[in-house]
Formats: C-alpha cells, sequence, structure tokens
C-alpha cells in the first residue's frame, strides 16, 4: 500500500504523506511512492497542487532516521541522491506546488517545505534542520534552499545550531508566506491553491518558469528568460480572449490552459 495519498480536487491536486506512525519520516519506499505522485501529477497536470502530512502532528519529521542510523558512505550517497532526485522533481513540476505545513518539519521535512512554491503553516508548525545534533549534514537540499531562501547567514544559524523555530518566527524570516489557524490549514492552502487555478494556467506555468529559470542566471540572462515566457504567452487562446475581453469591456471567459 502506498504511503503517500493522491487527491485530485478539481482543477488542483493534494499530495499527502501518509506515514502518520512515525511522524511521516521520509523512508526510501515514502520517497518512491512521493515520486509516483509526482509522476501521477505530471500527467495529469493540474493547476496546483497542495503537499501536506497526514495526522494532527507532522508534516514530515524528517527522513528515516532508523534507515539512516546503520548506513554505510555509499548507502548515504544513494539515499541522498534518490531524496534530491524526488525533491527535484517536485521543485519543477511545472505548476506551482503549496505545502501545507501541519506541523513538525525538521530535517527533510523542512527540506521538502523548501522544494515547493509556497509555503502556509500552521500556528503548531515547527521547522529545524537537526542533523547537525545527529552527525550529518542536510541531504535532501536543505544547505541551498534555505539560504537561498531566507540568506545565508540565517541559513546558517539554524543549521549550525539545529534550532527550532515557531510559526511565527518563520514568518518574520521568511521561511513560510502565511501562518493560519490548524484548523483552517486545509482550506486555506485548497483557497490558495484555487485562487492560482482560476488564473491562466499557461501564464502560471511561464511565471513559475521564468523565475525559477531566472533566478540560477545573471540578470541580463534573466530578463532574456522572462522575455521569452512573456512572448511564449501570446496567440494562445487564453492571452487573446482574456485580453480581448479587456479591450471590448467583456466580462472574460473562463481560462482553457
Ligand atoms: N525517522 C524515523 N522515525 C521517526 C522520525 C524520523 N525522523 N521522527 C519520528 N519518528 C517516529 C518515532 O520513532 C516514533 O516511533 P515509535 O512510536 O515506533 O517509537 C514515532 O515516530 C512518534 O515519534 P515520537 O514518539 O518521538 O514523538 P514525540 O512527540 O515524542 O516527538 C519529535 C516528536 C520531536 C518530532 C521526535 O519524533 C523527533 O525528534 N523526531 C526526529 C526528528 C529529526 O531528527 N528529524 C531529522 C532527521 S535527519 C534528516 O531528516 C536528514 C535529511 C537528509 C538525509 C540525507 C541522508 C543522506
Amino acid at each position: 500500500m502506498s504511503t503517500v495519498g493522491y487527491e485530485a480536487l478539481g482543477q488542483v491536486a493534494r499530495i499527502t504523506v501518509e506515514r502518520p506512525e512515525a511522524l511521516n519520516a521520509l523512508s526510501t519506499a515514502v520517497l518512491l511512492d512521493l515520486d509516483e505522485a509526482i509522476s501521477r501529477a505530471t500527467r495529469e497536470a493540474p493547476r496546483a497542487v497542495v503537499l501536506t502530512g497526514a495526522g494532527g502532528k507532522a508534516f514530515v519529521a524528517g527522513a528515516d532516521v532508523a534507515e539512516m542510523a546503520g548506513m554505510s558512505r555509499l548507502g548515504a550517497a544513494a539515499f541522498g541522491a534518490l531524496g534530491n532526485r524526488v525533491f527535484r522533481a517536485l521543485e519543477q513540476l511545472p505548476m506551482p506546488v503549496i505545502a501545507a505545513v501541519n506541523g513538525f518539519a525538521l530535517g527533510g521535512g523542512c527540506e521538502l517545505a523548501l522544494a515547493c512554491d509556497l509555503r502556509i503553516a500552521s500556528e503548531t508548525a515547527v521547522f529545524a534542520q537537526p542533523e547537525v545534533g545527529l552527525g550529518i549534514t542536510p541531504g535532501f537540499g536543505g544547505t541551498q534552499r534555505l539560504a537561498r531562501l531566507i540568506g545565508p547567514a540565517r541559513a546558517k544559524e539554524l543549521l549550525f545550531t539545529a534550532r527550532r523555530v515557531d510559526a511565527s518566527e518563520a514568518l518574520a524570516i521568511g521561511l513560510v508566506n502565511r501562518v493560519v489557524a490548524a484548523e483552517d490549514l486545509s482550506d486555506e492552502a485548497l483557497a490558495l491553491a484555487d485562487r492560482i487555478a482560476d488564473q491562466a494556467p499557461l501564464a502560471v506555468r511561464a511565471t513559475k518558469a521564468a523565475v525559477d529559470l531566472g533566478l540560477q542566471k545573471d540578470l541580463d540572462t534573466a530578463l532574456a528568460i522572462e522575455t521569452a515566457q512573456f512572448a511564449s504567452c501570446f496567440e494562445t487562446e487564453d492571452q487573446t480572449s482574456a485580453m480581448g475581453a479587456f479591450v471590448e469591456r467583456r466580462k472574460p471567459e473562463p481560462f482553457k490552459g
């Protein structure tokens, strides 16, 4: 049975890590199931995806420590490479992915949230990169994505100390976009996904691509990427229909994608 659920909810999809008995810890099996769910999202192309954890306590409490405890260097390299491949596939989904962080997001769990485009946290969410306390470094992108998101100095403090960050601090340092009451998290995350799904899907995808590809380049190259993405939206049905409706002061048609 899969440890990762996939629900098609109209124009959006929800992926849920479902291993609550181990606080949704990422074992090899969970990573492979997550990979399957990402492939399904690629095939079915929802307009936005929400990623969350099952049970009230944890988003994901990390990579599976029991599985890692006896790993050789070779085994650890393979495990790290698997996690990075799967998280990169998640990050490179063409549609926006929202992490709904419903509790502990520790180690690999924090890294999983970092691989999403946006993060909404419940008031009970707790973030940390506790790896140095276990004698290892982060292995699923934490040293890179955390530093890119909140800046190297803040990231290094969290990475060097393993200190826990509550939801309000996570908001203050830009680790999450928004904090909501625990009971509202699911609805708020789906509402945000629906709001994105109401926009022109090709334009949303092109915007995600422009931000993500551009961030890896110098500004001139990045602006050329933006121009290419901008131009790619023209002559699409949604662009001609939406702009035509504006010019002719008509109600716009729903976007087709
Ligand atoms: N791995 C495996 N099992 C876990 C994990 C985990 N990360 N987290 C929790 N569990 C299990 C517990 O063992 C326990 O199982 P059981 O009931 O069979 O004993 C069950 O989940 C419930 O957990 P607790 O009883 O501990 O619940 P508490 O409420 O007492 O504590 C905590 C909750 C604080 C979240 C605690 O469970 C904890 O500290 N968990 C570990 C957190 C952690 O250190 N995470 C980081 C792991 S390192 C990592 O993620 C590195 C990623 C990159 C790896 C790359 C490798 C190459």
